[in-house]
């Protein structure tokens, strides 16, 4: 073992340990710390033993321990335990030393941090990790953003860590790490990535209610239905693991999804998400449905009594099942794109607002791998913001446009049958709905401006007259000239 770690790592839970397994699997020498360290000697003794792993039974040992400039990763729950390891680590540092943080931190506590410490001399990298257990230990998604000082010298750690995916000769050589952009940027592209794979599991959730409610498919035919879907764009982990989940079977035989109860949780991200783009002003409809339909769910005692005097028609499907499985995969693909597309807003109003320089093509690489939300489909993100890096909507981009056209009438068709048999598609249906409020020229928005204007004067711009010049008419006669103030929140 070195003399000196490469990197120390504080927080022995799930993602800690298995991080520092990855790391010293790939030949870098790590110092565990963790808060309570009989976890650490467990460690130690346990999985650890006879790796390059040493422990700390202290903050300074730790910071003794390692190599300059010290690299210091906080795997540990996000908030306060973040700011608190920062506190007592700070009086134990140099100018140029680096601290991470690896955990799912909302993105303005790293904003904070890269400044606070930034003005201590010290660099701090805020880096959001996908991939759960398993993704951490064999290789997970990194999307370190914060000083970018700081990149070259945890560069050769990260991207050593991280999952890799094809290049262009079919070899697995690129990292599924790059640096993402200063302050927050790492930790708000996460943020967006779950907010993300939230999207896509709720989508996945509404073909599946479609299929077994209007369909009557057996979760036997379910897993058929997952696997070929499997073969198709819809090729990505989440549709993978769908299809096992239908085939695994509880002790008695049937099949153990159905015995679940039907209420989901929530760990903040989604939401957060959803808050941020209400917060930009970017319509971020699907991934806000995706949460509501997570609180939705929760209410399961209340939705049991409402079920019993909120009748919704009978169930009635009269066509051609095969042909409407694969309508439902094609509004599932569809709904994706403007997922996706609306999560690309997202990035490029943030990178307004914080003036984040976000390399958006190398975002999808970096969920190509490793991650929740891993799917062939990201490298079709990737190709175009490669083609156009000023590309204002995936939606206008070559192949998604012909994607979404070429399923545009199976997609009505899933959402009018799911309407006309009462069965919620709140996201297949927020997408069809995005997809045909972007794409309409004229809007009802002149009414919404008549309206605003009548009851309080908020004026409105004419289609007679340039952009920018605001006009407000006496509706009623009884009303004064004066106009509200104009401006847009
Ligand atoms: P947890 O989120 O369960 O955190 C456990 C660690 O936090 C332990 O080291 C614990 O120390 C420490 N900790 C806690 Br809890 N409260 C503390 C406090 N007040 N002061 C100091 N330390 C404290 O572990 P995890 O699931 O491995 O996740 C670590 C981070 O990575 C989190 O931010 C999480 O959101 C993120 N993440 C998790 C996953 C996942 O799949 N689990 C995936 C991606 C990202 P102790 O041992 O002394 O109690």
């Amino acid at each position: 073992m070195k003399d000196k770690s490469d990197i120390g790592l504080v927080g022995l839970a799930v993602m800690g340990e298995n991080l520092i397994l990855n790391m010293a699997s790939k030949g870098f020498t790590v110092t565990a710390y963790n808060r309570s360290y009989d976890k650490v000697e467990r460690f130690l003794k346990g999985r650890a033993e006879g790796q390059s792993i040493r422990g700390a039974d202290s903050i300074e040992a730790l910071v003794d321990s390692l190599a300059s400039p010290r690299q210091i990763m906080l795997m540990v729950k996000a908030g306060q335990p973040v700011d608190d390891f920062i506190e007592l680590l700070v009086p134990h540092l140099d100018a140029g030393d680096i601290i991470i943080d690896g955990g799912n931190t909302h993105y303005p506590d790293s904003n904070r941090r890269t400044e606070q410490l930034h003005a201590k001399g010290i660099y701090y990298i805020g880096a959001g990790v996908s991939g759960g257990e398993e993704g951490a230990l064999k290789g997970p998604s990194i999307m370190p953003g914060g000083a970018v000082e700081a990149w070259p010298a945890v560069k050769a750690i990260f991207q050593g860590i991280s999952a890799k995916v094809a290049d262009d000769k079919g070899q697995l050589t690129v990292p599924c790490c790059d640096w993402v952009g200063d302050a927050g940027a790492g930790h708000f592209v996460k943020m967006v990535h779950n907010g993300i794979e939230y999207g896509d599991m709720q989508l996945i959730c509404e073909a599946y209610q479609l299929m077994k409610e209007v369909l009557g498919l057996s979760a036997d035919e379910l897993h058929d239905v997952f696997a070929t879907w499997n073969e198709t764009e819809l090729d990505s982990y989440l549709i993978e693991i769908t299809r096992d989940i239908f085939a695994y079977k509880d002790q008695d035989g049937s099949a153990l999804v159905e015995n679940i109860l039907d209420t989901a949780g929530q760990k903040g991200t989604g939401k957060w998400t959803g808050v941020t783009a209400l917060d930009l002003g970017v319509p971020l409809t699907l991934i806000g449905e995706a949460v509501f339909a997570r609180c939705i769910s929760a209410q399961k005692a209340e939705r049991v009594e409402a079920a019993k005097v909120l009748k919704g028609p009978a169930i009635h499907f009269t066509g051609d099942k095969k042909a409407f499985i694969d309508d439902i995969r094609k509004a599932l693909l569809a709904s994706k794109i403007v997922s996706y597309a609306q999560g690309y807003v997202l990035f490029q109003q943030a990178a307004k607002e914080f003036d984040w320089n976000l390399n958006y093509g190398a975002i999808a690489l970096m969920w190509r791998g490793g991650c929740i939300i891993r799917s062939a489909f990201l490298g079709k993100i990737k190709e175009a913001f490669d083609d156009n890096p000023e590309l204002p909507n995936l939606l206008l981009n070559p192949y998604f446009k012909d994607t979404v056209l070429d399923a545009q009438q199976s997609w009505r068709n899933v959402v009018g049958t799911a309407v006309a048999n009462g069965v919620p598609v709140p996201c297949l249906s927020a997408a069809l709905t995005y997809f045909d409020g972007y794409r309409t020229e004229r809007l009802p928005a002149n009414l919404l401006q008549a309206q605003r204007d009548f009851f309080g004067a908020h004026t409105y711009e004419r289609t007679d007259k340039p952009r920018g010049e605001f006009f407000h008419t006496n509706w009623t006669g009884r009303g004064g000239d004066t106009a509200s103030t104009t401006y847009n929140v």
